[in-house]
């Protein structure tokens, strides 16, 4: 087992990765930009090394820094989170150069995932259900008429170097397709600096519900059930929940046979995520794999009693798993606590924190770094606590959360609280009626 890992994140997922190598006996190692000296992943970890000024690009995905830090404290693996480094492929093989382990996917994997039109035609490949769509990528704005022609509008448009949204394009009819073309490809060259494009069927109201799988160094994969995603805005998740209200058993089998299926194309190892799109009729399609620890992952945890990153770190020092997957035994609900301003567009809400006032009792979770007196500081992501709540049953879940959601004080800046509140009220939500679209007609408004 490793003795000392390097945690190279911030937030709560820094504190969280830490708990557990505690629990396992394995020392720790935080390292933190300037804008982070008063952050309770500094505090907790055995060591903390200085890795530069606030912006991420200098501190938490400067490459050399984070290395250093690793070899002057002896560390032997580095855990990188989710987000900076965590789907770097570089990063990966500059780790296994210096005799680091990366407690994540090889360079390869990360690489092959990444292209997300590479990624489409592997899982193809292994007999995991795609979108219909373009073999490959589009060569000319012709070829991509071909294609649309064939399978019939609506069709999407997606960037190969994209994911998240971002180079993504829905059209409706043939007129509007060569505007569509050129403008994707034009956010898609500035944003990431490839405008290659593929094309698909566009499924007009999914649900995103992804299964989480972990594999080992000798080839086993299992898979750990799904979690709903489809509560979301702009692409960014707001609240997500296990089982999915939408989930058959025959279905979770599929999807969960499907998932160990793509892990297994890649020789996976360690914790992933396979995203789904699944449409009215229950068909379900490969989106995208996500090589790291999820946001999401506590609800996971909470169903089956299972601690994904303690998992995560014994495959990664050659522990062997289990060779059963796993089912939900409880229900789990997540909410995301960013420090936003509802009634201004979402828009970050960074600054002191004058009052914190967390909920608990039975059956509630809160994953934070924040506490009372703490500044969020304007340079990252603004979550700031991540407030899960599980029960016997999804009324008992939602009723629980709400019940937390009452609780939990935070004063001095904006929170998406009240949101959460407004969302447990909410008759569709209540009856797991939802679909990606579901944000899109709600009134945030008239939140209080
Ligand atoms: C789609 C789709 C409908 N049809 N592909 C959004 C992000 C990227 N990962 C893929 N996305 C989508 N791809 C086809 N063929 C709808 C979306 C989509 C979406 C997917 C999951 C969660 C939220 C979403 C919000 C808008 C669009």
């Amino acid at each position: 087992m490793f003795k000392k890992i390097l945690i190279a994140n911030r937030g709560e997922i820094a504190l969280r990765i830490i708990r557990t190598a505690h629990e396992m006996g394995i020392k720790t190692v935080a390292v933190y930009s300037t804008a982070d000296k008063e952050s309770l992943h500094v505090r907790f970890a055995d060591e903390a090394v200085c890795i530069g000024p606030p912006t991420s690009r200098d501190s938490y995905l400067n490459i050399p820094n984070i290395i250093s830090a690793a070899e002057i404290t002896n560390a032997d693996a580095i855990h990188p989170g989710y987000g900076f480094l965590s789907e770097n492929a570089k990063f990966s093989k500059i780790c296994a150069d210096h005799g680091i382990k990366f407690i994540g996917a090889t360079p390869e994997q990360i690489e092959k995932m990444g292209d997300k039109s590479m990624a489409k035609e592997t899982m193809k490949l292994a007999g995991v259900p795609t979108i219909p769509g373009s073999e490959g990528l589009l060569d000319n704005i012709a070829d991509a008429k071909k294609i649309a022609k064939k399978i019939k509008y609506p069709v999407i448009l997606k960037a190969t170097a994209g994911g998240g949204g971002r180079g993504m394009r829905i059209v409706w009819k043939e007129e509007d397709l060569e505007t569509a073309w050129d403008s994707a490809r034009q956010e898609a060259a500035a944003a990431f600096g490839n405008d290659g494009m593929y094309m698909e069927k566009y499924i007009e109201e999914p649900r995103h519900i992804e299964i989480q799988i972990i594999g080992d160094q000798y080839g086993k994969v299992v898979h750990l059930s799904e979690r709903d995603c489809s509560i979301q805005r702009r692409h960014q998740k707001l609240v997500e929940e296990t089982p999915s209200p939408f989930m058959t058993q025959e279905l979770r089998d599929e999807m969960g046979d499907a998932a160990v299926k793509a892990a297994k194309a890649v020789n996976y190892e360690g914790c992933g995520t396979i995203e789904f799109l699944v449409d009215k009729h229950r068909n379900f399609y490969f989106m995208e794999m996500n090589t790291r620890i999820q946001v999401e992952h506590p609800i996971t945890e909470e169903v089956i009693d299972y601690d994904l990153i303690r998992e995560q770190i014994k495959v990664a020092a050659g522990v062997p798993i289990s060779g059963k997957n796993y089912y939900p035994e409880m229900h789990a609900i997540e909410c995301r606590i960013n420090a936003e301003d509802i009634k201004n567009n979402f828009r970050p809400s960074p600054g002191t924190i004058t009052t914190f006032h967390a909920p608990g009792g039975h059956g509630v979770r809160l994953d934070t770094h924040a506490y009372a007196g703490y500044t969020i500081p304007p340079n990252y992501d603004s979550m700031i606590a991540k407030l899960i709540t599980v029960a016997q049953t999804r009324e008992e879940a939602i009723a629980k959360m709400r019940r937390a959601l009452h609780e939990f004080v935070i004063d001095g800046i904006k929170t998406t609280i009240p949101f959460h509140r407004k969302l447990m009220d909410d008759p569709d939500f209540n009856s797991g009626n939802y679909t990606t679209k579901f944000l899109e007609g709600f009134d945030f408004s008239s939140i209080e």
